[in-house]
């Protein structure tokens, strides 16, 4: 992998409930992914963030929808509209999309725009399934939604913003430990493939994520990888929305990527859910970077 790095800022929270994750790319950058992309040998260009309306103008109807709805979809559609375009150009122009969120509704951006030329499979490194639906969410946050959206599941069938040209055949979850009721039902009636905690433990971290790599990457033509912060267990990565116990550890979270960088089949890459607000000393963020730096080929020795 030599292409240049473009990173994309993706500042949005109007996926969940707890304020502060629009300032993750800040931290992100803070926390110097500048340098340790460039000590990778890679080299990067910073396109700034993308323009989100300030939540201090939130219409505070949109945070009550009525049963079957999500928060603030109108908002959520149109940055990751915006995303989706940034990120099919990068690809166009022959660099390697890196999207800094941002809560995790902004996968649906992400997925699209990765996928809009190509045949894309996916990795995903979350302790949630995020495959609700606007009808069987209980929160009504789209940052659990978005593997659902871009498989065009439930009523996002009837949007052409949030589906994305991904095959269920090609999608991996893994890590998953925090499902909701119908969301564990539609995972397991879909194709996609599912690796839990437990399954982690009982087979090791290499061998289920080499196991993912090859479900996402048979087939396709490269693969997007999305990296919740919240698959780490949350003694590493405190700094985050929705943390629940039993998480990877920091070792496995970077054999993991290092697996996914030495499958050479890496498309585009996005870390989410970094919350500045709730972190200690920048260290979630700090871990965004340096888990980065392993899916984009940093090595030890
Ligand atoms: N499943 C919950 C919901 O739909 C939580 C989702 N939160 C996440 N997902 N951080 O990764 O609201
Ligand atoms: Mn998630
Ligand atoms: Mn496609
Ligand atoms: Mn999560």
């Amino acid at each position: 992998m030599t292409e240049r790095i473009r990173v994309i800022g993706a500042p949005l929270d109007y996926g969940a409930d707890r304020r502060g994750v629009d300032m993750g790319p800040s931290a992100i950058r803070y926390a110097g992914l500048a340098a340790e992309l460039a000590s990778s040998g890679r080299t990067s260009i910073d396109r700034g963030d993308l323009s989100v309306p300030r939540a201090e103008e939130r219409d505070p109807d949109a945070e009550t929808p009525p049963n079957g709805s999500a928060k603030f979809v109108k908002e959520v559609r149109d940055v990751c509209e915006r995303l989706s375009d940034e990120v099919a150009d990068t690809l166009a122009s022959g660099e390697f999309p890196l999207v800094l969120g941002g809560d995790h509704s902004i996968a649906i951006g992400s997925m699209q725009g990765s996928s809009r030329d190509a045949e894309v499979g996916v990795l995903w490194f979350d302790a949630h399934g995020d495959f609700n639906t606007p009808e069987t969410s209980p929160s009504g946050n789209v940052h659990g939604m978005p593997m659902a959206a871009a498989l065009g599941h439930g009523s996002f069938a009837d949007t052409d913003w949030a589906n994305a040209s991904i095959d269920p055949e090609n999608v991996a979850l893994v890590g998953l430990r925090a499902l909701d009721e119908k969301e564990r039902l539609a995972i397991r009636e879909s194709p996609v493939t599912a690796y839990s905690m437990s399954d982690i433990d009982e087979r090791g971290i290499t061998a289920v994520t080499e196991e993912a790599v090859e479900v996402a990457s048979t087939g396709t033509e490269g693969v997007h990888t999305s990296l919740d912060l919240d698959w780490l267990d949350p003694k590493e990565a405190p700094g985050v929305g929705t943390p629940v116990r039993g998480g990877v550890t920091y070792r496995e979270a970077h054999a993991a990527l290092e697996i996914v960088a030495n499958s050479g089949a890496l498309r585009s890459l996005e870390v989410v859910e970094v919350n500045p607000i709730l972190d200690s000393e920048n260290e979630t963020a700090s871990l965004a970077v340096e888990l980065a730096a392993s899916a984009l080929g940093k090595r030890i020795l």
